[in-house]
Formats: structure tokens, C-alpha cells, sequence
């Protein structure tokens, strides 16, 4: 028996494989479910909490670069699921994996060993250039894991007094959304009313080697770590001074910090390095990864680094149910398979040019400037005449393109990374075509 999902008709992997995309966006009708996109909204907004503001399209199917709504619409997904999706949507030798072995075991829980875990996590070091690897689930997981082992690690190896570690975070990072991450967020909507945070946690500006000097300075025996976004993603795909990645490194050297870089938006090829940290040639002392380690098959993260530093916890200390569950192991090593075998971390270097030298050769007064490396990208608008980020982006999808904007002004471009040059350029055309006709 092999998997089948009812709420469309998702043809089988063979069938799959036989399935051809013929051009033609937005045409095409596909014998698509039961339900209409008014539905499924209505649905998501009178059963489901409020905690987000979607854009008003419902995505019904996905395949590469190109998801449809229900209606059989299609468009680029210029979003990739915030760039989880990078090896693109149902990738064919991931899902079959995933099918493969959800028929022989998914879940052993961590109390036993099981037969893909050890493999998995050989695979992954030797993957990234690591000694271990701890497993856990979604990206914040990995966050939380990280500050917990640089805690440790400060009390027993760096000799910091019993509850006083510190870590430094940078103003306007996004980590994620639990109690710990939000500690360290400088964002009003990210924390309102939801106090009282964590103490330990430094804040010091983004982008400020000096900043980060001073604190240590003054600070440096009872911090443990500084957590750093090499691209701050939610700030809009700010990319820091070249070399700024570096000097934070030496100088956490210098006083005995952790460097920990949270790559789970911006790893996993998506800025055209493996890693973006590559671009410096800093390797981490932790290094967090979630997103795009499974396809965004499955919540699959990971915390990697030294023997010396991961065995500072112990049995029992910490961990999660599904945390290395078989399922993911096999799902996380097909996906990583294939952003080499494929060369999408080329792919995302060679396109990320190509993207960001034609959306700036468009001459448009709500163009404040392009930004970005690889695939991860972002126009600042400069709203007139009461168009903004939301209403371009509406207009965008009218056009066959999904984006979503970020802080009102800001929107974010990050197509799967086995989009061709072709489809890049297509869309491209698309892009442009909204900002000439929406003023
Ligand atoms: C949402 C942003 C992206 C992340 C970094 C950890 C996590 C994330 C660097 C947590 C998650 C997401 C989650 C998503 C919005 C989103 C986002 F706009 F907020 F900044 F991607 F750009 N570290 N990023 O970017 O990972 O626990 O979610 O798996 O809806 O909150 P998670």
C-alpha cells in the first residue's frame, strides 16, 4: 500500500514521474480537489487561530518552482516556504524516500536506537564539516538547543558562575518564536505581552564589530556565546559588511565566547555558498540548521559542533520525541543529496546575479534599493501614491508570482533553487511588468 493523500489527487510517485509540466502558467485546470480557495480561507479563518496574515491565495499543489490554488491557477513560489523549500516543491527522489520508509518505520522515540540514526548523523557531520550533531525538530528547537549548550558549555568549561551566563544577540534578529528566542528579539510584536523574558541575554546592534568588542570587554568571563544571523532574513535580507562575519568570530576567540550562526534561513545553499558563513570561511563553533535540511518535508533541524562542546550534555539533560526520528533521517539525508547532486548551491550563486542585476535595472520611484546574495533577496520599497509592499504583492500575484512582504516596506525573493534561468527570467518579466503598470 502505498501512501495516499485524499484531499486532492496527488498521482503516486510513478505517476509522478511520468507527470510533465507544460508551460503555460495560470492556464492550466487541473482535476484539482473539492474545495475552492473561498472555502479554505473561510475555514483557516473561523477554525484556525489568528496568528498570521496570509496572503489571500491558498496553494493547493507544488512541484519544483511552481505551486497552484485550487482553481488550477499556477505560480512561482517566490517564497519557498520562507527558504525551506529549497531543493523545490515534492522533489521526486525526497518524496520517495519519505514514502519508502514511512512503510517500514517513522517514529521509535529516542528510549532505543534506531537503524538510520547513526547514519544520518554520520552523513550530516561529514556533510558540514562537523564532529556531532544533536537532532531536534523545527528551527527555534535548534535555537533553544544552542542557547542551552552554550550555557553549559559556559559553566563547565569556561568556569562561569553557577546562573550567570550571558549571551549576546543583535537588535532585529529573527530566531524564532518560543519564550527563549523572543527573549532575545527586539521586535515590539514579537514580544508584547508576552513578558517576563529570559534573563542572560545581551542585545548589541547588527552589523557593529565595535559593539560587540565593548560588551566583552566589559562583560566577557560571564558570557558563554554570541548568536548571530550571518543575513538577518526578517530584517528584510540584511546583508552585513563584508568581513563583518569574521571579526565577530576572532573576537569571541579572543575572549573565550562561542560563536554560534544561526543558518536556518540562510544555509543549506540558499545564498550561493553551502553555508553563508562560507563566504568568510567561518566555521562555527555551533552551527543551527532547520528549513531546507528536509525540503521542508518535515521539521528536521540540527545542532552541530564539537565533540568537546555537544558532550557537555549529558543523558537525560536534553532532547525531543521526534528529535532524530527515522522518518527525518532518511528525509534530511535525500534532501541534502540533492542540493549537491544538483548543484543548486551553484545554481543559487549564478541566478542570484542575474536576479538582482535585472530587478535593478528597473526603473521604478518605488525601487529604494535591492538586496541580497544567492537566491535570498529583497526590494526596500518607497511607497507612493498609497502603494506599498502589501499591494505590490497582490499585484505580483495577479501575475502568476508569490511573494510576501516583511515590516510593510520590504519584500522578500527566494524561489526554490532549482528554478532554471529560463523560469528566473520569466519571472523576472512578470516583476517588472507589475512595477511598470502600477503606478
Ligand atoms: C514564521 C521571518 C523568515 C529563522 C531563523 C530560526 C527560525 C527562523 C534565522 C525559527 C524562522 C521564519 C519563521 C516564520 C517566519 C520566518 C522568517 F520572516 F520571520 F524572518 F524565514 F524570514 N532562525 N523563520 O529565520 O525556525 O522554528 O520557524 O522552524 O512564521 O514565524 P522555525
Amino acid at each position: 500500500m502505498k501512501l495516499k493523500l485524499t484531499i486532492l489527487d496527488i498521482p503516486n510517485p510513478t505517476d509522478r514521474k511520468e507527470q510533465k509540466i507544460t508551460g503555460g502558467l495560470m492556464a492550466e485546470r487541473l482535476e484539482f480537489g473539492n474545495i475552492s480557495s473561498e472555502k479554505a480561507m473561510e475555514l483557516e479563518e473561523t477554525y484556525g487561530a489568528h496568528n498570521y496574515h496570509p496572503l489571500p491565495v491558498v496553494i493547493a499543489k507544488g512541484d519544483g518552482p511552481f505551486v497552484w490554488d485550487p482553481e488550477g491557477n499556477k505560480y512561482y513560489d517566490f517564497l519557498s516556504a520562507y527558504s525551506a523549500i529549497n531543493q523545490g516543491h515534492c522533489h521526486l527522489k525526497i518524496i520517495d524516500a519519505l514514502i519508502n520508509q514511512a512503510e517500514i518505520l517513522t517514529l521509535t522515540s529516542r528510549a532505543f536506537f534506531n537503524n538510520k540514526l547513526g547514519e544520518y548523523e554520520k552523513f550530516i557531520t561529514e556533510y558540514f564539516g562537523f564532529e556531532m550533531v544533536l537532532p531536534m525538530n523545527t528551527g527555534v528547537e535548534g535555537v533553544e538547543t544552542a542557547m542551552k549548550l552554550a550555557r553549559r558549555w559556559g559553566y563547565v568549561k569556561k568556569g562561569i558562575e553557577d546562573n550567570k551566563a550571558k549571551i549576546i544577540f543583535c537588535e532585529n534578529n529573527f530566531h524564532g518564536r518560543t519564550l527563549g528566542a523572543i527573549s532575545a528579539s527586539t521586535d515590539h510584536d514579537c514580544r508584547r505581552q508576552f513578558g517576563p523574558f529570559l534573563p542572560g541575554v545581551i542585545k548589541i546592534p547588527y552589523n557593529n564589530t565595535e559593539a560587540l568588542e565593548r560588551v566583552l570587554q566589559e562583560q566577557g568571563d560571564e558570557v558563554c556565546a554570541f548568536i548571530v544571523e550571518p543575513i538577518q532574513g526578517e530584517a528584510g535580507v540584511f546583508v552585513p559588511d563584508e568581513g563583518y562575519i569574521k571579526n565577530c568570530y576572532d573576537i569571541c576567540k579572543k575572549y573565550n565566547v562561542l560563536f554560534i550562526a544561526d543558518e536556518v534561513q540562510t544555509g543549506i545553499g540558499r545564498t550561493g555558498r553551502l553555508l553563508a558563513c562560507d563566504y568568510e570561511d567561518v566555521k562555527p563553533d555551533v552551527l543551527i540548521l532547520g528549513k531546507a535540511i528536509s525540503s521542508g518535508v518535515l521539521p528536521v533541524s540540527a545542532v552541530l559542533s564539537s565533540r568537546e562542546i555537544l558532550l557537555t550534555i549529558k543523558p537525560g539533560e536534553h532532547g525531543s520525541t521526534f528529535g532524530g526520528f527515522p522518518l527525518a533521517c532518511v528525509v534530511a539525508t535525500a534532501a541534502l543529496k540533492v542540493i549537491k547532486d544538483e548543484k543548486l548551491t551553484e545554481n543559487a550563486e549564478r541566478l542570484g546575479k542575474i536576479f538582482r542585476a535585472a530587478l535593478e535595472a528597473i526603473d521604478s520611484p518605488l525601487i529604494e534599493i535591492v538586496r541580497g546574495k544567492g537566491l535570498l533577496n529583497a526590494i526596500v520599497i518607497k511607497p507612493k501614491d498609497g502603494i506599498d509592499a502589501w499591494k505590490i504583492c497582490l499585484k505580483l500575484k495577479e501575475k502568476g508570482i508569490l511573494a510576501k512582504p516583511t515590516h510593510e516596506h520590504i519584500i522578500r525573493f527566494a524561489p526554490p533553487l532549482v528554478i532554471t534561468e529560463d523560469q528566473l527570467r520569466d519571472a523576472l518579466a512578470r516583476i517588472k511588468t507589475v512595477f511598470d503598470e502600477i503606478l
